[in-house]
């Protein structure tokens, strides 16, 4: 009797040298009957991170960095300074008068700022005050630097989540960056200008939308608040989101940045949110109120300034013990545009 398993072994080596693999080992994982994510739930808690974050700022500067990140690494991704397949997220601090340098690179970034109001960020060519809350976009190529008001002016620690696409873009062979001649960028435009252009409901009367990109680089959290308020008082409230709305660019319509989607809901004291999965992989970031999202096995116990994750096709649901407000960011640009994105309301 020949020994099948000795002779497919020695086969598989044979091919191996000629750089071929044989499908039938792999089908079933290549093919799975639905998504198997490697990513796993998991959850940040910021009363346990926060002092390691200050730390960072005991042992570099922001501009021997270029940035003070720790990034959140998924525990089922090892190595790989993603927090989903397709999405990369940090914690980044900025001190009393430091400057994070210019550069410019392919990737998108977000900005959600957790804590701190003295900050801004400068994006092609205009100073983006940064407040808690706000949702602050640095598109793709866009010369972009951080700074923060000295002590003596009222500077104070602030950190927020910085939320990108390295690692879609690192898997796809895309990274281009380059640094800026000088350590920040010129302002070309005062503080306000693109929310008066883009904010309005308004346009300037021949805007082309020649990019995909947002030409509004901030969605403040006074407004975003105020709207998620008003329509909860007018008793809109879905049984699975809550009162849930999603950014956009205004001169489009469709998402701010072409590779990640961003939310904000309002949750009202003891909502029970019903059970959803999605293709797309989210990253929640608490704002304001506790309590506990179930996302998979795991319950968490949320509360302001936590950060989690639901991996793609994990269930989820969310339940709020006070009024609670939840911003979100995912891949679904991307699973939408490949005509991948499924829902499921549980
Ligand atoms: C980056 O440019 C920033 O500009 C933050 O603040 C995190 C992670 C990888 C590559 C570039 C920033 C980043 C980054």
């Amino acid at each position: 009797m020949t020994d099948v398993k000795a002779d497919r072994a020695a086969y598989y080596g044979q091919i191996k040298h000629r750089n071929m693999a044989p499908l039938w080992e792999s089908l079933h994982n290549l093919v799975p009957p639905q998504p198997r994510p490697q990513a796993r739930p998991a959850i940040w808690k910021y009363a346990e991170v926060r002092d390691l974050v200050m730390q960072s700022g005991g042992l570099i500067t922001a501009e021997e960095a270029v940035r003070r990140v720790l990034f959140l690494e998924n525990p089922g991704l090892p190595d790989k300074a993603s927090i989903t397949p397709a999405l990369y997220a940090g914690l980044q601090l900025i001190l009393p008068g430091e400057i994070a340098p210019s550069h410019r690179h392919t990737q998108s970034a977000l900005r959600f700022i957790l804590e701190g109001s003295t900050a801004y960020t400068a994006v092609d060519g205009e100073r983006v005050p940064m407040q808690p809350g706000d949702f602050i976009i640095t598109p793709s190529w866009t010369w972009h630097d951080h700074g923060n008001k000295t002590e003596e002016d009222g500077g104070e620690p602030v950190i927020w989540l910085d939320g990108l696409d390295i690692p879609i873009v690192y898997q796809l062979d895309q990274g281009f960056a380059e640094n800026y001649p000088g350590k920040v960028q010129p302002v070309q435009r005062e503080s306000g200008d693109s929310a008066a252009r883009y904010a309005q409901n308004m346009l300037p009367v021949r805007h082309v939308a020649s990019n995909p990109t947002s030409p509004l680089f901030s969605y403040p959290y006074d407004r975003t608040r105020e709207a998620l308020d008003t329509l909860y008082r007018h008793g809109e409230v879905d049984q699975w989101d809550g009162v849930k709305l999603k950014f956009i660019n205004p001169a489009t319509g469709s998402w701010p940045m072409p590779t990640m989607a961003t939310f904000m809901q309002f949750l009202p004291a003891r909502f029970r949110g019903r059970q959803y999965r999605t293709t797309d992989a989210t990253v929640y970031s608490v704002v304001e109120g506790s309590g506990v999202a179930k996302v998979g096995d795991r319950t968490f116990e949320f509360a302001a300034k936590d950060i989690f994750v639901v991996p793609s096709w994990v269930t989820v649901s969310l339940d709020a013990d006070v009024d609670s407000v939840i911003f979100s960011y995912s891949d679904r640009p991307i699973v939408s545009a490949l005509n991948l994105l499924r829902e499921e309301r549980i």
